[in-house]
């Protein structure tokens, strides 16, 4: 197909080349661009090149996970107007900094523990309540939602995730009238996550993001508990992940550990690094260009096993403003 294209120059330098890469040397910068092109044209993007099999073997063992048999279609979002990733594909291309800062994180994320997760539910909340996964599963029905996902480095792809609206999480909590924003912070162990702990200061860990609260109630917020029909693999943000469709991908914290209600607008990660490149808000919107870049196209992302992209415009809300334009008038 005429529209699959293989990167030119002035492209990579758009999105294989990530915003936030900027803050890295320029050596990690070529190296990274070099490896992004190869990548495009090798199966292997492990660092273990010289064993194509093995790595292989590992990534479908990455996903090879328990089926969640109870997660019933939801009519509402059981397609967009574009394929689904390739799974194998979208498993090995994800942002995940805590484990390094390229896109092929995948092998060092297995190293994320998630035996016993529990999930801390607290701050202006009338039932503050430490979950673990099974009562999370169990007490709130499960659905698969295939939503569009774009990154702010604009890449998009399109993922059949698996969990439950984030309005039936405030529903069990009640929160006070004073809670006006939510704090979500992800899983971090510098021992075990071992990504950049340094660039120009140290970077803000763990990893947490925000939203308003009638941005966490809306229809489309969504944690995912699974994707693929199966459990989350690690390198997907296991075992609970946010996953907000209408915003950029890095409003969608990873393995999350805690969820606050507060009073006031909390920081968050990107933002705390750099205000200018990366707002609160973060709708996703074609006329707003990053500061460094337009977001008025994005690469789509679906076929497998190489990484392949079609240029497609970008929708104003990702596509989702009939849900949410209204949260922002
Ligand atoms: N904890 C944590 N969550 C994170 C990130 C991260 O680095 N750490 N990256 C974000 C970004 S920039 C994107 S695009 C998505 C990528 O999700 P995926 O790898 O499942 O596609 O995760 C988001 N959530
Ligand atoms: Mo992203």
């Amino acid at each position: 197909m005429n529209l699959i294209r293989i990167p030119k120059s002035w492209e990579i330098s758009e999105g294989e080349v990530t915003s936030e890469r900027a803050y890295f040397n320029r050596r990690s910068f070529i190296k990274s661009i070099v490896s992004a092109s190869i990548g495009a044209s090798s199966l292997a993007l492990t660092g273990c090149e010289s064993n194509k099999s093995e790595s292989q073997k590992a990534l479908e063992k990455s996903v090879n996970l328990p089926k969640i048999k109870s997660a019933v279609k939801n009519p509402d979002f059981a397609r967009v107007d574009r394929p689904i990733a390739d799974e194998l594909l979208a498993a090995r291309y994800n942002n995940f900094y805590e484990f390094g800062r390229t896109k092929n994180i995948w092998l060092k994320a297995q190293n994320l523990p998630t035996q016993n997760w529990q999930v801390e539910v607290t701050g202006l909340v009338n039932n503050p309540r430490t979950y673990d996964l099974d009562d999370l599963k169990r007490e709130f029905p499960l659905e698969e939602r295939i939503y569009r996902f774009r990154c702010v480095e604009a890449w998009s792809m399109v993922l059949p995730w698996i969990g439950f609206p984030m309005k039936a999480l405030i529903a069990a909590v009640e929160p006070k009238s004073s809670a006006k924003y939510v704090r979500f912070t992800s899983f971090y162990d510098k021992e075990i996550t071992k990504g950049p702990g340094v660039v120009f200061g140290p970077l803000p860990w763990p990893y947490h993001e925000g939203l308003r609260i009638e941005e966490m109630a809306n229809e489309l917020a969504f944690f995912a508990v699974g994707i693929y029909g199966h459990d989350l693999p690690k390198q997907h943000g296991a075992p609970l992940r946010m996953v907000v469709p209408w915003k950029y991908g890095f409003k969608g914290a990873k393995s999350i550990v805690k969820i606050e209600f507060l009073s006031s607008q909390p920081a968050t990660y990107w933002n705390t690094i750099d205000a200018r490149e990366y707002d609160f808000e973060a709708n996703v919107n074609p006329d707003k260009p990053h500061p460094r870049w337009s977001q008025a196209r994005e690469k789509f992302i679906s076929k497998g096993p190489n990484l392949t992209w079609e240029i497609k415009e970008t929708l104003p809300y990702n596509g989702y403003g009939e849900y949410v334009a209204d949260l922002y008038v």
